[in-house]
């Protein structure tokens, strides 16, 4: 019998309030994953980010299949021990990595092939072997391999990628076979086409997924393009399941999707962006390396939660950044990844206490009017 589980406790509107249990650990939905490409959420350790909030972590496919290499991370344990972060961890499944770094890519009903972006080495990834390397780092949500265009694209681009996307979907599904214990996610394609977005989705439930993802979107479109895809999409999608959005986002991105049905999300911007000194807060983002902050001994938020964004100056934080101090980017990885966890459970709160738009203006409103 399958060991996981997922309940949706309240809905508010479209917005949806849940928890996957997984025998690693509870997931709390709507959730926000950190980013841990290549096995860690660069510059932070991992208690630091449990500690921000997080219940779950994305590693990627294609990264470490290229580096250390699957069959190496089995051998030593899975990569939960390599790189201890005992929770679960989501894979994506490497075709969207594939298309934005790899070289000489080459796309056919079989799969895809492509050469190292590190050393120029040939591989291949197949709806069979991305299973195959994601049950070897010991993944606990596994993802079907698709193939994402960017937008926009000629409508018979988009039905081509979310067909093929929906073979796929089948050979993964018949890789991934019983893993009572485990997730297979299918992703719905189809660009911005309603219609193909609509087929995407009753194709994938009827081959049957422990959950849905939505791939194919913050590909080049505008913010209003997504929100319109997702609020056609989401009531088509099965009610039962988790949904997750690949890749979203800005908070912004991630309050209007919410709003729009949406459990889960990922994205490098907050550990991205503080790397490159922006830090996230309830009063907007702040850019450190401007030359403003740099006598400003006030500390970025005084009433905020998180001790780091009490104990440090403006002006410290402006020094790292413009000195390109490591601490810098752990101080705004830690400040920016806990903001968002923040934010989420803020939005589960206010979904349970069926006040989830009021939440989202007054987010929003906090944004605008913050004296940074
Ligand atoms: N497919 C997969 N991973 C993804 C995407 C996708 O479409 C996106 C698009 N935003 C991000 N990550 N497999």
């Amino acid at each position: 019998m399958t060991k996981t589980k997922f309940t949706l406790s309240a809905t508010d509107g479209l917005a949806r309030r849940g928890r996957i249990d997984m025998p690693r650990g509870a997931i709390e939905t709507p959730a926000f994953m950190p980013v841990g490409t290549v096995g860690t959420v660069k510059a932070m350790y991992p208690e630091q980010v449990r500690d921000t909030g997080a219940d779950i972590l994305l590693g990627n496919t294609y990264h470490l299949m290229l580096r250390p290499g699957a069959e190496r991370v089995a051998s030593l344990g899975g990569l939960h021990d390599f790189m201890d972060w005992q929770r679960p961890i989501l894979t994506d499944s490497g075709g969207f990595q594939v298309m934005s770094l790899a070289k000489l890519r080459k796309l056919d009903e079989r799969g895809v092939t492509f050469r190292s972006h590190i050393d120029g080495s040939a591989h291949e990834l197949t709806p069979e072997r991305s299973i195959e390397i994601q049950l070897l780092l010991d993944s606990d949500i596994i993802m079907q391999l698709d193939e994402c265009i960017a937008l926009p694209a000629e409508h018979k681009e988009m039905e081509r990628a979310m067909e093929l996307s929906l073979r796929w979907a089948d050979r993964s599904k018949a890789a991934f076979g019983q893993q009572p214990a485990r997730m297979l996610f299918g992703i719905v394609q189809g660009g911005d086409d309603a219609a193909l977005r609509a087929r995407s989705a009753a194709g994938l439930a009827s081959i049957g997924f422990d959950g849905y993802s939505v791939g194919g979107l913050a590909v080049g479109e505008p913010q209003e393009v997504m929100f319109r895809v997702l609020e056609d999409l989401t009531p088509e999608m099965p009610k039962e399941k988790p949904r997750y959005l690949m890749g979203v986002g800005k908070p912004d991105d991630i309050l209007g999707a919410i709003g729009r049905g949406i459990d889960m999300f990922d994205c490098v911007h907050p550990t991205r962006a503080g790397r490159h000194g922006h830090a996230y807060t309830a009063m907007g983002v702040v850019n450190f390396k401007n030359a403003r902050h740099k006598d400003d001994p006030r500390p970025l938020d005084a009433n905020s939660e998180n001790p780091n964004c009490r104990r440090f100056s403006r002006a410290y934080l402006h020094h790292l950044v413009r000195t390109e101090e490591i601490l810098g980017a752990m101080i705004l990885s830690q400040i920016n990844l806990h903001y968002y966890q923040t934010l989420v459970k803020g939005a589960r709160a206010a979904i349970e206490a069926g006040r989830f738009a009021d939440f989202a203006a007054e987010t929003r409103e906090g944004w605008a009017k913050g004296d940074l």
